[in-house]
C-alpha cells in the first residue's frame, strides 16, 4: 500500500456524540512534542457543552496546584493557552471538564502532555505583524509585510506568509467546486441538497444581479420557503394534491432546492448560496477535498465571509437546518467550529484563518 493510499484511509473520528470531552488536540494533534507556539489553543470534541474549565499542569498528578486554570461559560470546545509563559522544552499535562446544556452535570477528559519547541521568529518588522491582501510583488512585499494572498510574494522573503483565498459558508453554483462535491456525495452516499441551508418560510431578497457590484440592479424576488410537513408522501417535492392541501401555507417552494438561501446576487447564469455547515457530507468534502487541494502550495486558507450566525439574509430568516431555538440557538457557530476543527486535524501545519 502506497503511503498517499493510507494517508487516505485515515478518517477523522466524529465524536461529538460523547458526553465526555474526547479527541483532545494541542495545537490540533494529539500528545505534540514540539509546539511552536508559546501560548497553544486547546481544542476537544463533546455532544453539549454550557462551560468548560480547562487546567494545565507541570505534572501529571499536579491539578491541585495548576500552573494556569481558565473557567468559561461557552459552548465552544477551544480555548488558547493564556497564563504565565511557559518553559521551553518542558513537558506539561492538560485536561478540561466539561458541563452539559441540559444540566446533567459535569465530565472530565482524560489527561493530555504537550511540549514546547521554541524558536525565535525568523524575521522581525519594526511595526506590528502585516497583513495586505493581494499583495504580491516580492520587491515591495519583502520589507513590508508578513502576510498576504500572493504566493509569487515569497520570492522576496521566504518567510512571508501566503494564504489561498477562499470560501465555507457559501459556494457558487455552478462551479467546479460545485461538480467536486455533488460528485463527492454520490460517492460516499450523501444528499447534496442537505449541503445547503434552505428558507423554512417565503422570503423576500434583495440582490444585485450578475454580480455583487454597484452598477447591476439591485432586485427584490420571493424565494419559496420549504416545509417537510407539505411534502408529506417525503418524496422531495410537494405535488399539485399536496399543494392544495398544504400544512404550511408560507412555505410554497415545490422542491427543496428552490428554497436554498441565494447571497450576494442574483443568477442566472452563476448563483451563490449559503452552505449547511453542519451537514457531515459537506464537513468531510471541506476537510478531505477542498481544504488540502487549495492549501497545496501554500502556507494556508483565509476563508472570507464565516459570520457567527447564518450567513447573509439567512441570519434574519427562518432556516430549515437552524431553527436557532432553545439548545439550537448557537448551533451555527458550533458547526463552523466544528468545521474548521476537522479543516486543521487534517492539517495541522497550514495556517486556517477566516473574517467575522
Ligand atoms: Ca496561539
Ligand atoms: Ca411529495
Amino acid at each position: 500500500m502506497s503511503l498517499l493510499t493510507l494517508t487516505l484511509l485515515i478518517v477523522v473520528p466524529a465524536q461529538r456524540d460523547s458526553a465526555t470531552p474526547q479527541n483532545l488536540r494541542c495545537e490540533w494533534e494529539v500528545n505534540p512534542q514540539a509546539v511552536r507556539d508559546p501560548c497553544p489553543e486547546f481544542y476537544w470534541e463533546v455532544s453539549s457543552q454550557s462551560a468548560f474549565r480547562l487546567a494545565v499542569a507541570a505534572a501529571p498528578d499536579g491539578f491541585d496546584f495548576p500552573v494556569w486554570q481558565t473557567t468559561k461559560k461557552s459552548p465552544l470546545s477551544i480555548v488558547e493557552y493564556a497564563g504565565p509563559r511557559l518553559s521551553n522544552r518542558a513537558t506539561y499535562y492538560w485536561k478540561v471538564e466539561a458541563w452539559s446544556k441540559d444540566g446533567e452535570g459535569v465530565q472530565e477528559s482524560a489527561v493530555q502532555s504537550f511540549r514546547l519547541d521554541l524558536s525565535p521568529m525568523s524575521h522581525y518588522l519594526p511595526t506590528a505583524r502585516t497583513f495586505v491582501n493581494f499583495a504580491g510583488n516580492p520587491q515591495w512585499a519583502k520589507d513590508k509585510i508578513d502576510l498576504c494572498f500572493r504566493k509569487e510574494a515569497k520570492q522576496g522573503r521566504s518567510d512571508i506568509i501566503a494564504v489561498r483565498y477562499a470560501l465555507v459558508c457559501t459556494m457558487v453554483v455552478p462551479s467546479k467546486k460545485a461538480d467536486d462535491l455533488t460528485a463527492f456525495c454520490q460517492q460516499h452516499g450523501f444528499d447534496l441538497e442537505d449541503c445547503f441551508c434552505h428558507f423554512a418560510a417565503d422570503t423576500q431578497v434583495t440582490l444585485h444581479v450578475g454580480a455583487e457590484r454597484a452598477e447591476n440592479p439591485r432586485e427584490k424576488r420571493l424565494c419559496p420557503g420549504w416545509d417537510p410537513k407539505n411534502d408529506r408522501n417525503g418524496d422531495g417535492r410537494v405535488d399539485d394534491d399536496e399543494f392544495e392541501t398544504r400544512a404550511n401555507p408560507n412555505a410554497t417552494a415545490r422542491r427543496r432546492e428552490l428554497a436554498r438561501i441565494p447571497i450576494y446576487y442574483w443568477g442566472p447564469p452563476r448563483d451563490d448560496y449559503v452552505m449547511n455547515v453542519g451537514n457531515p457530507g459537506y464537513q468531510r468534502y471541506m476537510a478531505e477535498i477542498y481544504a488540502p487541494e487549495m492549501a497545496d502550495g501554500y502556507d494556508g486558507i483565509y476563508f472570507d465571509t464565516v459570520p457567527p450566525d447564518v450567513a447573509g439574509v439567512g441570519r434574519n430568516s427562518r432556516v430549515v437546518e437552524y431553527p436557532r431555538k432553545g439548545v439550537e440557538a448557537d448551533r451555527w457557530m458550533r458547526d463552523v467550529q466544528w468545521l474548521f476543527a476537522q479543516m486543521k486535524i487534517r492539517l495541522p501545519e497550514k495556517l486556517i484563518t477566516a473574517n467575522g
